[in-house]
C-alpha cells in the first residue's frame, strides 16, 4: 500500500522566518508539498509510532495538502496525527495541542498574514515536540534535504473526512480529528481571571473583535462570547475563508482600519482587537489609544501579575532585535532577565524550555509566553482584558500612566513592499560596507554612536546566527534598524525600525511620525532608501 514515487528537487524550498512560504501556484506544481514535507520527514529522528498533530489556517488548499500530508505522515510510520476539524488549527492551539497530548511534533499550514486565494500565498511550517517553530539547526537540515531528494512515499488510499471528530484508521496510523477550539479555550481559562473580565463585559464595557475572516473566528466566538458573555456579534468576520474576503489578515492600522475606526468613534466601542491568519498576532486598541506592539510587551510584563497563571511574577523578558526597548525597562525595574534576540519566534523556544524568559514579543504584533511556544494573538488580547479589569482603567489610562513611569519609546516601523530583489540587496550591501565609517557621522542634529550587523549568540545551546539587521545607534539613545523581510513571496520587503526613547512626560503626546521625523530623515540619508529603490514614501507604515 505503501508507493514510492520518484522525484525531482525544487531549489527553492528554503525556510524563511516562519517556515516555506510561496504563492499557492508554486505549491500546485507536481510534487512541490510532497517534496517538501519528505524533506522534513527526513530530516527527523525516532517518529515511528509517535504522534504528530496537523492543522492549518483555513486559507485556500489547505485542505489539500493536509490529505496529503496525512497520507505521507501514514507512510513514513507515524502511530497517530491529529488533526483539526476542518483541518483547522491556529498556530498558537497547534502549539498548545503538539505540547498537552506530547507530540513528536507538528506541521502548521499558513502563511500568516500574507493574503490567501488561488493566487496568493500558501505555506508549510514544521514545529518540533516543546510545541514552537523548528530551530535554525532543523530548517537548514529540511532544505539541505529537498535540494537533493529523489523520491517520496505515500499511501494510497481515500480522503479522510476532516469534518466530523473520531478516530479512523489510514493505512496503519490513527487519525484522531479534534476540536480546534476546546483545548486551547481551556488553556485560556486556566491563565487569565475569566470571572472578571465577565463582570466588565457585564458592566457594559464593549468589546469589538476582528477575526479578518481568517483562524481565531471560532476561538474568539467561543472565549468572548460564548465563556466571557460579550453580546453576539462582538466578534465580526467570524467565518474562516480560504480568501480572507480578499483581505490581507494583517492586523495592523492599514490593514485593520475599519475597526481601528470604529473604536476611535465617540460612540464605538470601548476595546478593539484584531487577529491575523493563522492567529499569533494581535492588534489592541482602546478608546482614543492604539497599543504598539513594543508598548504592550512591556505592559503586559509590568503587570502580568494581574493574571492568575502568572500570579508568581515572571521570570524573564525576551524581544526580538528591532522591537523597541521599551520591556527592557520593565525588566530592570523587576530585576529580571531581559534578552535580545533575532526576528522570528524561533528564536525564544530555548529561552523559554530554559526558563529563563517568561513573556516574549515582536514589534509585528506578536506577543505569547512560555503557555505555548508560538506568539498568541487572543492570549495577548486576554491578557489586556484582564489588566482593564483588574486595574479598573481604561486601556489609554493604563498606557499613559506606564509611560509616566517608565518614559515612553516613540516607534514605527516602515516597509518598502515588494522592491526590486537587487535593488534591495544592494541597498543591505551597501549598508554593511558603510558600518565602519558611521560612528561619528551626523545626519541634521543625530550623530552616530555604534552601528553593526546583529548577531545572536543563543546563551542556551550556544548556537550562533548572524547577519539578523543592521542596527544604527545614535548618541541618546535612538536608533534605526534596517533588514529584509523573510516571509514575503514577491521581490523583496524592506523593513525600516525607527525608535526613540522620551523620558519627560511632558513631551508624550506627540504624533509618532512627527516625533521620529528626524530619525526617518537620518533612515534615508544613511541608507539611500529613495534612491535605492525608487520609492518616495513607505507602503506601509506601523
Ligand atoms: C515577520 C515579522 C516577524 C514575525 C514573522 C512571522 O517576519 O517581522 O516579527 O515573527 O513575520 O510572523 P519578516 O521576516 O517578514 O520580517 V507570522 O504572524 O507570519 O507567523
Ligand atoms: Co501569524
Amino acid at each position: 500500500m505503501i508507493k514510492t514515487v520518484s522525484t525531482t528537487p525544487y531549489l527553492d524550498q528554503k525556510p524563511g522566518t516562519s517556515g516555506l512560504r510561496k504563492k499557492v501556484p508554486v505549491f500546485q506544481q507536481q510534487n512541490y508539498a510532497e517534496n517538501f514535507i519528505q524533506s522534513i520527514f527526513d530530516s527527523l529522528d525516532g517518529f515511528e509510532g509517535k504522534t504528530l498533530v496537523i492543522g492549518g489556517d483555513g486559507r485556500y488548499y489547505n485542505r489539500e495538502v493536509i490529505q496529503v500530508a496525512l497520507k505521507m505522515a501514514a507512510a513514513a510510520g507515524f502511530g497517530k496525527v491529529m488533526v483539526g476539524k476542518g483541518g483547522i488549527l491556529s498556530t498558537p492551539a497547534a502549539s498548545h495541542v503538539i505540547r498537552k497530548y506530547g507530540a513528536f511534533g507538528g506541521i502548521i499550514l499558513s502563511a500568516s498574514h500574507n493574503p490567501g486565494g488561488p493566487t496568493e500565498d500558501f505555506g508549510i511550517k514544521y514545529n518540533i515536540g516543546n510545541g514552537g517553530p523548528a530551530p535554525e539547526k532543523i530548517t537548514d537540515a529540511i532544505y539541505a534535504r529537498s535540494k537533493a531528494i529523489e523520491s517520496y512515499k505515500i499511501i494510497d488510499a481515500a480522503d479522510v473526512d476532516l469534518d466530523s471528530t473520531g478516530t479512523v484508521k489510514l493505512g496503519a496510523m490513527a487519525v484522531e480529528i479534534i476540536d480546534p477550539v476546546k483545548d486551547y479555550a481551556d488553556l485560556m481559562e486556566n491563565l487569565f481571571d475569566f470571572g472578571a473580565i465577565r463582570d466588565l463585559i457585564g458592566s457594559g464595557f464593549r468589546v469589538a473583535i476582528d477575526s479578518m475572516s481568517a483562524v481565531t473566528g471560532p476561538y474568539a466566538v467561543e472565549i468572548i462570547e460564548k465563556r466571557l458573555g460579550a453580546p453576539a456579534g462582538s466578534v465580526r468576520n467570524a467565518e474562516p475563508l480560504p480568501d480572507f474576503g480578499h483581505h490581507h489578515p494583517d492586523p495592523n492600522l492599514v490593514h485593520a482600519k475599519e475597526l481601528y475606526d470604529d473604536v476611535m468613534s465617540p460612540d464605538g466601542p470601548d476595546f478593539g482587537a484584531a487577529s491575523d491568519g493563522d492567529g499569533d498576532r494581535n492588534m489592541v486598541v482602546g478608546k482614543g489609544m492604539f497599543v504598539t506592539p513594543s508598548d504592550s510587551l512591556a505592559v503586559i510584563a509590568a503587570n502580568a501579575t494581574c493574571a492568575p497563571g502568572y500570579k508568581a511574577g515572571i521570570a524573564g523578558i525576551a524581544r526580538s532585535m528591532p522591537t523597541s526597548a521599551a520591556a527592557d525597562r520593565v525588566a530592570e525595574k523587576l530585576g529580571i532577565g531581559m534578552y535580545e534576540t533575532p526576528t522570528g519566534w524561533k528564536f525564544f523556544g530555548n529561552l523559554l524550555d530554559a526558563g529563563k524568559a517568561t513573556v516574549c514579543g515582536e514589534e509585528s504584533f506578536g506577543t505569547g509566553s512560555n503557555h505555548v511556544r508560538e506568539k498568541d494573538g487572543l492570549w495577548a488580547v486576554l491578557f489586556w482584558l484582564n489588566i482593564v479589569a483588574a486595574r479598573k482603567q481604561s486601556v489609554k489610562e493604563i498606557v499613559e500612566a506606564h509611560w509616566a513611569e517608565y518614559g515612553r519609546n516613540y516607534y514605527s516601523r516602515h516597509d518598502y513592499e515588494e522592491v526590486d530583489t537587487d535593488a534591495a540587496n544592494g541597498l543591505v550591501a551597501n549598508l554593511r560596507d558603510k558600518l565602519a565609517t558611521l560612528p561619528g557621522q551626523s545626519f541634521g542634529a543625530l550623530t552616530v554612536e555604534s552601528a553593526d550587523d546583529f548577531a545572536y549568540n543563543d546563551p542556551v545551546d550556544g548556537s550562533v546566527s548572524k547577519n539578523q539587521g543592521i542596527r544604527v545607534l545614535f548618541k541618546g539613545g535612538s536608533r534605526v534598524v534596517f533588514r529584509l523581510s523573510g516571509t514575503g513571496t514577491s521581490g523583496a520587503t524592506l523593513r525600516v525600525y525607527v525608535e526613540r526613547y522620551e523620558p519627560d512626560a511632558s513631551r508624550h503626546g506627540i504624533e509618532t511620525q512627527e516625533a521620529l521625523a528626524d530619525l526617518i530623515a537620518a533612515a534615508d540619508a544613511i541608507a539611500e532608501i529613495k534612491a535605492r529603490t525608487g520609492r518616495n514614501a513607505p507602503t506601509v507604515i506601523t
